[in-house]
Order: C-alpha cells, then sequence, then structure tokens
C-alpha cells in the first residue's frame, strides 16, 4: 500500500531504529538526521517516516506531509545556526540528478557559501 515500509529500503530502517543514524530531531511524521557523508559543515537529512520514492510524489499522495519535511528542514536551519548566513534546501529527484536513497528526504546544507548553479 502507498506509503508502507518497504523492507529493501534504508531510510525506511532508520525510521524504524533497525539502522541507526544521529537523529537531531523527530516529529510524529518526519525524522532529521546527520548525512553520513556531509557536503557541508551542517549537511542534515529530514525524511518522511511514509515510504514514498521521492518528494514530488510524497507531495501528491501526502501534501501535509510534504509541507511537515519542508517545516522540518527550516527547524534544522533553526537549530544549526543556518538562518542568518543562508543554507539550501535539496531534492535531488531521480539518478539522474543524483539521487541514490529512494525514499523522499530534503538535504539541509549549510555552514559554508554554496554556489549557484549548483554541479
Ligand atoms: P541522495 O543522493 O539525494 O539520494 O541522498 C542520499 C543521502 O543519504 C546521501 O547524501 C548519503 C546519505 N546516506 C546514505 N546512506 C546513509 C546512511 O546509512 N546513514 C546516513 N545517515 N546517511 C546516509
Amino acid at each position: 500500500m502507498a506509503g508502507e515500509p518497504q523492507a529493501d529500503c534504508l531510510f525506511c530502517k532508520i525510521v524504524s531504529g533497525e539502522v541507526p543514524a544521529t537523529v537531531v530531531r523527530e516529529t510524529d511524521t518526519t525524522v532529521a538526521f546527520r548525512d553520513i557523508n556531509p557536503q557541508a559543515p551542517t549537511h542534515i537529512l529530514v525524511i518522511p517516516k511514509v515510504h514514498y520514492p521521492d518528494a514530488t510524489s510524497l507531495a501528491a499522495a501526502e501534501p501535509q506531509v510534504a509541507a511537515d519535511v519542508l517545516r522540518e528542514a527550516g527547524a534544522v536551519a533553526v537549530d544549526e545556526k543556518l538562518v542568518e548566513t543562508g543554507y539550501r534546501v535539496v531534492f535531488n529527484t531521480g539518478s539522474g540528478a543524483g539521487q541514490t536513497v529512494f525514499h523522499a528526504h530534503a538535504h539541509v546544507l549549510g555552514g559554508r557559501g554554496l554556489n549557484w548553479p549548483p554541479g
């Protein structure tokens, strides 16, 4: 069923606690944890507890949870003191755009200058 945990999904295993992660925030619908391969001094992933392969399919099926992910990305930025200097919220979507884990997630990146356009 849509949104149900997938046995072969790494981020579903982080939601269930089967795979450990450095969790920085958790709500009824989301978990935020430090990226294992940080691309900036602050690099945190915000994921929905429900399983959808990417952010846009999450938003189409469960828009309130997609809004929760975005709100939590903003809360992470406040917690990590990124608001004044600026930060980036990224949803890689599709392997051609660099997505490697097919469970929706927002990258929250900050703590250094961020170039535009991204690579
Ligand atoms: P993406 O390439 O957009 O699908 O981002 C996936 C991110 O997930 C990538 O930046 C690395 C991170 N990642 C992969 N495996 C793990 C893990 O086991 N633990 C944590 N904390 N992050 C992971």
